[in-house]
């Protein structure tokens, strides 16, 4: 090592090469799981991951692998959160296995996190603004606390999918998050509603699509860059569900679920609710931000075989999302005790900016259906639960296939609707029961 290196400081060390830095330091390689996270990772996402503050944090080079991580991804446990499944630690993605999902209302701890880029150190409610401008009568930055002098409070539950649950399945595979069927939830969101936010403002006639942004960083740590922005056309932003939230299931939004404000977009992908949300741009022509031109959140505008190369100018922005249903209970894999009759069975299903209808179950690979009890929805843009008993005749190896149908004769398909960038796959779920001889 020659001599300029050995009289670097130790955060001089870290910023230029952290893994080789930990090694340097510590004399051990870190973990392929650890290492995207620690580079770059903000202060809160640490916190979050540790499970604690740190209270020295401005003696921490950047990029120190903090000693109480073990050596694998499978000890990564977000702080806040339960029985996750980390997909991704650099941005964080976790999803929730289907039979956790068995709760109506999606407890905080599980529901899933989709981020783009890496959160903001500065969550504090305390301090937040948001700015409302572009195409308004009156452009206004409004605090936490304004928002809730100003504006009826409202709970809602709502339902939250991410565009790419479902991709894993795709085949050919689509690059991107490989979501299995967990990037889904239903959490009571309490805030104000963004029509009455966006009423007070004053909404131009020349508005007609909304820009949303957060306080996150993009991945490469250049200011200049945003890692996700996305918006709706106007009509979609009236509808008096959408909510600027500040409350997760009457507690604090989690830190990776967007504290300390939010929107949510129910029924649209999930990338339309904007996290640590700080501003909300009205504007007079479709938003162009990260995230929504090219092929991003967007589909093929026809039917397409699998594998097919769709030109960009093909693809339409995707608005809706489609009916689907999600099988919580029993978890897929169970046995049986010999001589049992049936199997009660639970799940919910969920519509866009529809209801659902219909819940049917098939064993018998899709011959014969039986109908579920279907509840209503909690409110509008809630997923609606149901359960239903369905037999199985005898010993041996059954899939329990769930189809919903939505309020406009809508199905869920069996074989996916492939597009390139592996978005709305809504097909049936199925579950594997066996009944022990
Ligand atoms: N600021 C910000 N908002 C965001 C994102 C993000 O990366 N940054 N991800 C979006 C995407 S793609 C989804 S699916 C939802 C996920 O919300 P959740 O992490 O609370 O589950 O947040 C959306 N809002
Ligand atoms: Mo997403």
């Amino acid at each position: 090592m020659s001599k300029s290196k050995k009289e670097r400081g130790i955060c001089e060390l870290y910023a230029e090469d952290p893994e080789r830095a930990d090694y340097v330091v510590f004399g051990r390689v870190a973990d392929k799981g650890r290492r995207g996270f620690l580079k770059g990772a903000g202060l809160a996402t640490m916190g979050v991951a540790l499970g604690a503050t740190i209270p020295f944090h401005r003696n921490m080079p950047a990029g120190l692998i903090p000693a109480a991580f073990a050596e694998s991804l499978t000890d990564f446990k977000i702080e806040g959160k339960d029985g996750l499944t980390v997909l991704n630690d650099r941005p964080i993605n976790a999803e929730t296995p289907a039979h956790l999902l068995d709760d109506h209302i999606t407890p905080t701890e599980r529901h899933f996190i989709r981020n783009n880029g890496v959160p903001p150190e500065d969550m504090n409610p305390a301090t937040w603004s948001l700015t409302i401008d572009g195409e308004v009568e009156r452009p206004m930055t409004l605090s936490i606390a304004d928002l809730k002098r100003d504006f009826e409070v409202v709970s809602y539950a709502l339902q939250l999918e991410c565009g790419g649950n479902g991709r894993s399945a795709f085949n050919p595979p689509a690059r991107g998050n490989q979501w299995s069927l967990g990037a889904v939830g239903n959490c009571m969101w309490t805030g104000v509603r963004l029509v009455d936010v966006l009423n007070a403002a004053g909404v131009k006639p020349t508005a007609i699509y909304t820009a949303h942004y957060g306080a996150d960083t993009h991945l490469s740590g250049d200011p200049d860059k945003l890692p996700i922005s996305r918006g709706v056309p106007i009509e979609k932003a009236m509808s008096p569900y959408n909510l600027i939230a500040f409350e997760q299931n009457g507690g604090p939004i989690h830190p990776m679920n967007g504290a300390p404000l939010r929107l949510v977009v129910p029924g649209w992908p999930g990338s339309c609710s904007q996290k640590w949300l700080r501003r909300i741009q009205l504007r007079d022509v479709e938003h162009d931000g990260p995230k929504m031109t090219g092929t991003s959140y967007r589909v093929p505008k026809y039917k397409v075989a699998p594998g097919t190369d769709v030109p960009k100018e093909d693809h339409k922005i995707i608005h809706a999302m489609p009916v689907k249903s999600l099988v919580t209970f029993p978890e897929s894999g169970i046995t049986l005790p010999a001589g049992s009759p049936s199997v009660a069975v639970r799940g919910h299903a969920w519509a866009g900016d529809y209801f659902v209808s219909q819940v049917e179950l098939s064993a018998d690979f899709g011959t014969t259906w039986t109908k579920a009890d279907l509840m209503a929805p909690t409110n509008p843009y809630s997923w609606q639960s149901w359960q239903a008993e369905v037999s199985l005749p005898g010993r041996g190896y059954y899939e329990v296939w769930a189809r919903a149908t939505d309020s406009e004769g809508n199905q869920q398909p069996f074989a996916i609707n492939w597009n390139p960038k592996g978005y709305l796959n809504n097909t049936m779920h199925r579950v594997a029961v066996t009944v022990a001889a």
